[in-house]
């Protein structure tokens, strides 16, 4: 027990240790946590294991190959090496089974990322029978090859360091690993660099995780796990846990549950959470300063990386998503509060977000393609902007129309190469009513097609609509079974009267007040583009 060190910016709120009870709440979590299966089995596990190990044998091989062909001599190829780093949720040890491996290679200057990685080595994995699904995308903000290794998918980064030679035991946590980078590097190597620097500034690293693991479920649950959405990603919840766990060092994982909806009720964005405080560094990179910057002004939930350039993980963040993630850190409160008078259990906490419940109105995208590869670069450009769609109808009704995005898509079994996304819609709470008030939203609409459309891998048969659909109208492959619950909210409240308080059902509904709201969308208008 390390508790009596201090980590963080602050104080501990509290150093109080864990009672009787607090010890059989946790096992109680432990096993709920089990049960709803987030850990892989022992074989998973050293299957991936085998993975990793494999890997780095063929970045080794890899840098070996390409130094010999850059004409090196025998002992400088013997000398060359490279090396496989861990991060994401593997590193943090909270993934759960059939969850990818983040991994980064580490190499020389003379390894350069355009040749040698996304060439050389692609080429070495194209032709390896255990490689499949192999996709490289050079262009991304992080550059990243994909893949599946023995059926684990695997996603591969690259750094190329200044140095000519890789050390085995190359500490990439120093500052001085980033001179003479280049930004794709910098930011492959934070990934990694930040979540080290997680695990060493947590108190007790297996309190962390497990609080982290509950804190994953219930965010997929409650919907708000989503990075591309602007909800929160992996290591925006890490971070989040991470200071939980600085705050209350001596606390067992069901205290740093509740504490965690606690403070993060009570917090007063766009005040930061960070680990550490932020340091300049001595090589003149960007950190996250919102008085220097201002576009960092406009962060509404900073949560700051904790290594050097401390940036902001969350920049995707708007103010509807914030809305939603607030009432839901409330929810959680108030159930914790009442799982300590025994009117609650963690089956409260993770019930599902009845999303298709929760709004009359919806707006739908749906896109598709001519095959499965241009459906997925669609798709992934398509994702990264449905943000700007949620912002501009915020803008362009002064904030009057809110957005709840659903994180992650849907699908249609029987239509091939098709996905649908969702947002709730609703009028903005405690605002009087104009009768037969309506918004139109079809320029704005008609604006986002047209900046989704200018995409430079456009090709055809990319094809995006946008509709506003009903609640009553919502299709049925989107339920579990594709059919349409009865009534999931009523069901709840009948079943489990003593919860239902907490579970913030159908308010946007009654909020709503009853009266029309109308939304007027585009509708099919099939795009014509002579090129
Ligand atoms: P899973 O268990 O894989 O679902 P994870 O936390 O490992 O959870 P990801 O594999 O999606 O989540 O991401 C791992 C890290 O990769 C998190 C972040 O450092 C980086 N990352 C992921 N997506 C992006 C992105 N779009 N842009 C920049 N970095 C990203
Ligand atoms: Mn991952
Ligand atoms: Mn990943």
């Amino acid at each position: 027990n390390n508790g009596q060190q201090r980590l963080g910016i602050t104080e501990p709120i509290s150093l109080a240790g864990p009672t009787e009870e607090d010890v059989i709440k946790t096992r109680d979590l432990e096993k709920y946590l089990q049960a709803a299966g987030l850990y892989e089995s022992q074989q998973e596990a050293v299957g991936r294991e085998e993975v990793l190990g494999r890997l780095d044998q063929i970045v080794k091989i890899w840098v070996k190959n390409i130094s010999r062909a850059k004409g090196f001599n025998e002992q400088l190829v013997q000398e060359a090496n490279a090396k496989i780093f861990t991060f994401g949720s593997y590193r943090l040890g909270v993934h759960g089974p059939g969850a990818d491996i983040d991994t980064l290679c580490v190499g020389p200057r003379h390894a350069t990322r355009e040749e040698d990685f996304f060439g050389e080595l692609w080429k070495m994995l194209s032709e390896m029978p255990e490689v499949t699904e192999l996709h490289p995308v050079p262009d991304a903000h992080v550059p990243v090859m994909g893949f599946k290794f023995n059926g684990v998918s695997v996603d591969l980064l690259y750094a190329r360091l200044a140095l000519w030679v890789i050390p085995e035991d190359l500490d990439i946590s120093q500052e001085s690993i980033l001179q003479n980078a280049d930004e794709q590097t910098v930011l492959s190597l934070n990934g990694c660099r930040v979540t080290d620097q997680i695990l060493r500034l947590v108190p007790n690293i297996q309190t962390f995780r497990t609080t982290l693991r509950c804190m994953r479920f219930w965010a997929k649950r409650r919907g708000v796990y989503s990075n591309v959405a602007g909800f929160l990603g992996g290591v925006n919840l890490a971070l989040l846990v991470a200071r939980i766990c600085q705050l209350y060092p001596n606390a067992l994982p069901n205290m740093l549950v509740s504490r965690f909806f606690r403070v993060y009720t009570q917090w007063r964005w766009p005040n930061p959470v960070m680990l550490c405080a932020i340091e300049e560094g001595s090589l003149g990179l960007s950190v996250w300063d919102p008085r220097r910057n201002p576009k960092d002004r406009y962060h509404l939930m900073p949560i700051i990386t904790p290594a050097y350039p401390c940036m902001n993980s969350t920049y995707n963040v708007t103010s509807s998503t914030l809305r939603v993630m607030s009432e839901e850190f409330r929810r959680g409160s108030e159930i914790c509060e009442a799982m300590d008078a025994s009117k609650a259990d963690w089956d409260t906490l993770f019930e599902p977000y009845p999303f298709f419940d929760a709004y009359k109105n919806y707006l739908q995208i749906d896109i598709t393609a001519e095959n499965a590869d241009d459906l997925r670069q669609w798709k992934g450009w398509v994702e990264s902007r449905l943000r700007q769609l949620m912002l501009k109808i915020e803008r362009h009704t002064y904030g009057m129309l809110q957005c709840h995005p659903h994180p992650g898509e849907f699908s249609d079994k029987s239509r091939p190469f098709h996905y649908c996304y969702f947002m709730g819609l609703q009028r903005k709470q405690g605002v009087p009513v104009n009768e037969g008030e309506q918004f139109d939203i079809r320029v704005t609409v008609e604006e986002f097609k047209h900046s989704v459309n200018a995409y430079t891998l456009w090709k055809p048969g990319m094809d995006i609509h946008v509709s506003h659909v009903k609640r009553r109208n919502v299709p049925t492959y989107l339920f579990p079974g594709g059919v349409r619950p009865s009534n999931p909210s009523k069901v709840t409240s009948e079943n489990k009267s003593s919860k239902s308080r907490v579970s913030g059902h159908g308010q946007a509904e009654k909020s709503q007040g009853g009266k029309a709201v109308v939304f007027e969308t585009d509708d099919v208008k099939k795009r014509k583009r002579s090129d």
